[in-house]
């Protein structure tokens, strides 16, 4: 590909977890002197700090470890890592059973610092380590009739209480259409802050979608098909009147039991602001993906 896509967010805003600790320290300092509080900053200074690595490892979404906001850093050490295989099939020039240095030989991961949207209106700014699926796809070489990619996680039953409890279908499954999958925003992610993927985020490899609600970023996956139709998606299964297909983030569009038009950065604090929602989470370099499309309609 010859465009890649730039990072807005600096080298600067992320690591070295020192210096970034000071920062933090600094300006809570800073805003206590000032009587400001970080919630007095502009949004967007606000935007560009990413979370703690304790942060990101301690509030998650992972059903298959449990459904409290804690139970997957309780549970997930459990998850078996080892010797992870990826199955790929469907309309593939190289379908196969890959290791994960097979899948990701030879190319390089990048940091991408990204805002990460809940659909449940919590946000957290993430520094990724990744490289972009559509490396991965072009080397596996799509075919010309695949108009989608699929994604599976992995079961362990003995490992996973969540599963063991059936409290969603399992295995978790997601899907993007093709031209979502090969936008250079779209990451394979395999660690933050330059640390290997913690199990509670998805280790050992996991998609990051930051212009979708977070559910579409599906952990720990083990099947990538490429398929022709629109493959199931978890959420949109158990309940397509509140979690379409696509599930932008779209601050206009309220999920039907709460609105989208805020959200609640987590590691802001008791005192914090709600921060403002943004279309696309913020990154308008999607929507051309969606002329025509009545994101009312196909949410
Ligand atoms: N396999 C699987 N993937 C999943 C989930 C899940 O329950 N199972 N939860 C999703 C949801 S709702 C969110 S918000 C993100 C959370 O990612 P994080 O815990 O790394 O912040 O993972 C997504 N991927
Ligand atoms: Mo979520």
């Amino acid at each position: 590909m010859a465009f890649r896509w730039k990072n807005t967010l600096t080298q600067a805003d992320v690591t070295p977890k020192a210096a970034w600790l000071n920062r933090r320290q600094i300006m809570a300092g800073f805003g206590g002197a000032a009587g400001l509080g970080l919630a007095g900053l502009p949004a967007m200074a606000q935007d560009l700090e990413p979370n703690s690595l304790e942060d990101i490892r301690a509030y998650n979404n992972f059903y298959e470890f449990g459904t409290g906001k804690e139970d997957p850093a309780r549970n997930a050490h459990q998850l078996d890592t080892a010797d992870w295989k990826i199955t790929v099939d469907g309309l593939v020039d190289n379908p196969g059973v890959y290791s994960l240095a097979d899948l990701l030989d030879g190319l390089t991961v990048e940091e991408r610092i990204y805002r990460f949207r809940c659909v449940e209106a919590w946000s957290m700014v993430v520094p990724w380590n990744g490289v972009e699926l559509a490396d991965v796809l072009a080397r596996l070489g799509v075919q010309s009739d695949a108009k989608f990619v699929a994604f599976e996680t992995v079961v362990q039953p003995d490992r996973m209480i969540g599963v063991q409890r059936r409290v969603i279908p399992f295995p978790y499954v997601e899907g993007l259409r093709l031209d979502e999958a090969m936008h250079p925003l779209t990451l394979l992610a395999t660690g933050i802050y330059g640390e290997p993927m913690a199990n509670q985020n998805g280790a050992p490899i996991r998609l990051v979608v930051p212009w979708k609600y977070g559910f579409k970023s599906i952990k720990s996956i083990v099947r990538i098909s490429l398929v022709a139709e629109q493959p199931p998606a978890t959420w949109n299964i158990i309940n397509p009147g509140e979690y379409g297909f696509y599930s932008n983030v779209n601050p206009y569009v309220p999920h039907p039991r709460w609105s989208q038009t805020t959200e609640r950065k987590i590691g802001g604090g008791l005192f914090a602001e709600r921060q403002d929602t943004k279309k696309f989470n913020g990154y308008d370099e999607v929507a051309s993906l969606y002329d025509g499309m009545d994101l009312g309609k196909y949410f």
